[in-house]
């Protein structure tokens, strides 16, 4: 979204334009309570950028009504209640959301609680001030290895993250190295205790992503967490924070992953690693949110009895129930990595004894890295929806074995916050579906859209809601993944990762592609559900759409509509760049009814990802041309 600010002063200008003035409302506050003091400020600030200036008068009364769930709260008949301070806020921010859709004020009857404890933002900010996968200028945190805010930027986007219902934020990357592991070490405790302050008056708690091998960097010999003096001196940095941060949130852990050190390096399981940091987390009410994306980052690609996609399960399951209640399990959604499309990770339900946090990226690392317009509620929304181990719609767990959505953070320095104005949706989205994740992709876009542009909001929804289609089409349809530029993933490379240390392959031949997964093959498919199991195990009855991702099928076979596998590739190439096209098109019918700025920055995007989508096109057909020497069904152009 734009900062609250920027949708503000445009629904304002759109109000004075339709000369709809609303009533001038009096905000009747609770005093007792310190946050309606935060709600009563939200919303009057809200209300006077809304243009609710006009001559009936009318009033709003704000209350805490402890019945309600703790960040619940009920709209109606001119009263907003919250279960707590946060609740009321939440409130105030769900009344001003539903007036700037053009809804009377005391016609709003809403009553919502969030399902997720954590709704938590995982920058991956680096401690120089650069974004690791960041696409929207530098850190809002930090500088030249320190913590150095502007505070009133701040301010700004702790109300904008809070007005899509965020309660915690991980400041720093989860990859740490030395200088940004002293982030918890006395010297940098006052400014972590200042930026905390910020978050805490709009209901959001503070993490940080620590390095296992703290205690290490610190002096001592070891960080085996069996070791006393190694848990002494987690409890001590834990003593220290909770003195300074009462509501600190707790620690992110990437451990034993991609060269980071953990337990499995000393010899330790990751529920030891994890219990250590928990238990000097739990006297203080704190939580560790422990990575799941462990995986063998040094295969050799020529052996083949490695599946990457397996490791989560196979670490993890064997574990279940040996981890503390203050310990999270962050799983990425899909068994590999962020890909435009994936199955859910097996892992997700499948612990009965473990809470777990899901873990999204709104950041577009594989998805066209804000320069390419990619709309992840749609892929969020068949996420929720994919079956869970028992069975159900992963989103019915959400709230019980569920606990924590976690979202790799798209925002930084630039000027609109997230780099391309529209994807200011990925963030706005992926706040209200943490929130509450029955809403579908078009229903956030559709708020979002009216929020952000007024009256064009339905083509402009229409418009974003087609883009992972196109851009799933243009780059590595049937799941088919990874064959992305090495190291910065941008851009077409059909064998980039082929015969890299990483585990993800795709084995294309002159006469077949992907890699049998089922229980013929790596026996990923048995990690699933029985029901699901037999479904993806079977190539006529797995999901068209995650084809490539469980089978090795012929370029030959024939998919349902009848074409062969290699047709569907060459057309959905096409296809997905004809769409880019389209969306240029219906850009610029847009121009009279758009802010000159959002239009030509816009515009500017949609021109590169063309380019992008074409240079896809070309290089992705062509290479399968070559491979089967089998040209295009429709006569296009084929580069040979
Ligand atoms: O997708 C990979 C990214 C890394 C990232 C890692 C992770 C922070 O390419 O940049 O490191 O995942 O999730 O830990």
């Amino acid at each position: 979204m734009q900062s609250n600010i920027e949708v503000f002063k445009e629904r304002n200008a759109w109000l004075q334009r339709t000369g709809m003035n609303g009533p001038t409302l009096e905000i009747i506050g609770a005093p007792e309570e310190k946050a309606s003091g935060a709600a009563a400020r939200e919303l009057s600030a809200g209300l006077t950028r809304l243009g609710f200036c006009g001559p009936q008068a009318g009033k709003i009364i704000l209350d805490v009504d402890k019945t309600l769930p703790e960040e619940g709260y009920r709209i109606g008949g001119g009263k907003i209640s919250g279960g707590s301070d946060n609740g009321l806020l939440y409130g105030a921010f769900a009344f001003l959301r539903e007036l700037a859709q053009g809804k009377e004020p005391f016609e709003i009857k809403e009553e919502s609680a969030p399902k997720a404890r954590f709704r938590v933002l995982n920058h991956w900010d680096s401690v120089s001030g650069k974004v690791e996968r960041g696409y929207s200028g530098n850190s809002l945190f930090f500088k030249d290895s320190k913590l150095c805010f502007d505070e009133s930027e701040i301010i700004d986007y702790a109300r904008l993250i809070a007005s899509v219902g965020i309660n915690a934020i991980c400041l720093n990357n989860v990859n740490v190295p030395p200088d940004a592991a002293r982030l918890i070490f006395p010297e940098s405790i006052e400014k972590l205790k200042s930026l905390a302050a910020i978050f805490r008056q709009f209901g959001i708690r503070v993490a940080v992503s620590v390095a296992f091998d703290s205690p290490v960097i610190d002096g001592l010999d070891t960080a085996d967490p069996l070791d006393e003096a190694v848990s002494l001196w987690w409890n001590e940095r834990a003593s220290e924070l909770y003195r300074n941060i009462p509501d600190f949130a707790g620690f992110v852990v990437k451990a034993d992953s991609e060269f980071r050190g953990g337990p499995a390096a000393l010899g330790r399981t990751q529920a030891d690693g994890a219990n250590m940091l928990a238990r000097a987390l739990a006297p203080h009410g704190g939580t560790v949110f422990w990575r799941c994306f462990i995986y063998d980052c040094l295969q050799d690609w020529r052996d083949q009895s490695i599946d990457r996609p397996k490791a989560p399960y196979e670490l993890f399951m064997p574990q279940d129930g040996m981890f503390d209640e203050n310990v999270v399990l962050q799983i990425k959604h899909g068994p590999v990595d962020f890909q435009v499309r994936e199955p859910n990770s097996p892992l997700l339900g499948a612990m009965k004894h473990t809470a777990q946090g899901l873990e999204l990226q709104i950041t577009q690392e594989y998805t066209g890295q804000q320069i390419d317009l990619y709309c992840l509620p749609v892929q969020w929304e068949e996420i929720l929806a994919f079956p869970e181990a028992s069975g159900g719609e992963l989103r019915s767990i959400i709230g019980s074995k569920i606990t924590t959505i976690a979202g790799v953070a798209n925002c930084g320095k630039s000027s609109n916050w997230t780099g391309h104005a529209l994807a200011q949706l990925n963030l706005y989205g992926f706040g209200r579906m943490a929130w509450d994740p029955s809403l579908s992709a078009r229903e956030v876009a559709g708020e979002w859209a009216r929020l952000t542009f007024g009256e064009p909001w339905e083509r402009v929804r229409d418009l974003c809601l087609k883009s992972r289609e196109a851009y799933e089409k243009y780059t590595t349809p049937l799941a088919l993944g990874w064959m992305v530029n090495i190291h910065h993933h941008y851009g077409p490379s059909p064998e980039g990762y082929e015969f890299m240390k990483w585990g993800s392959y795709h084995r294309a031949s002159h006469s077949a592609l992907g890699v049998d997964r089922t229980s013929k093959g790596t026996g990923l498919t048995k990690q699933y559900n029985g029901k699901l199991a037999e479904t993806l195990d079977d190539m006529d009855a797995c999901p068209e759409e995650l084809l490539l991702f469980f089978h090795r099928v012929p370029f030959n076979y024939r998919l349902k509509s009848g074409k062969t596998l290699l047709q569907r590739l060459y057309d959905d190439h096409f296809e997905g760049a004809e769409m880019v096209e389209g969306f240029i098109s219906e850009w610029q019918a847009l121009k009279s009814q758009l802010a000159p700025e959002v239009f030509e920055s816009v515009s500017k995007k949609l021109a590169l990802q063309l380019e992008n989508a074409k240079e896809w096109r070309d290089v992705v057909n062509t290479y399968f041309y070559r491979l089967t020497e089998t040209p295009d069904e429709a006569g296009r152009k084929i580069y040979v």
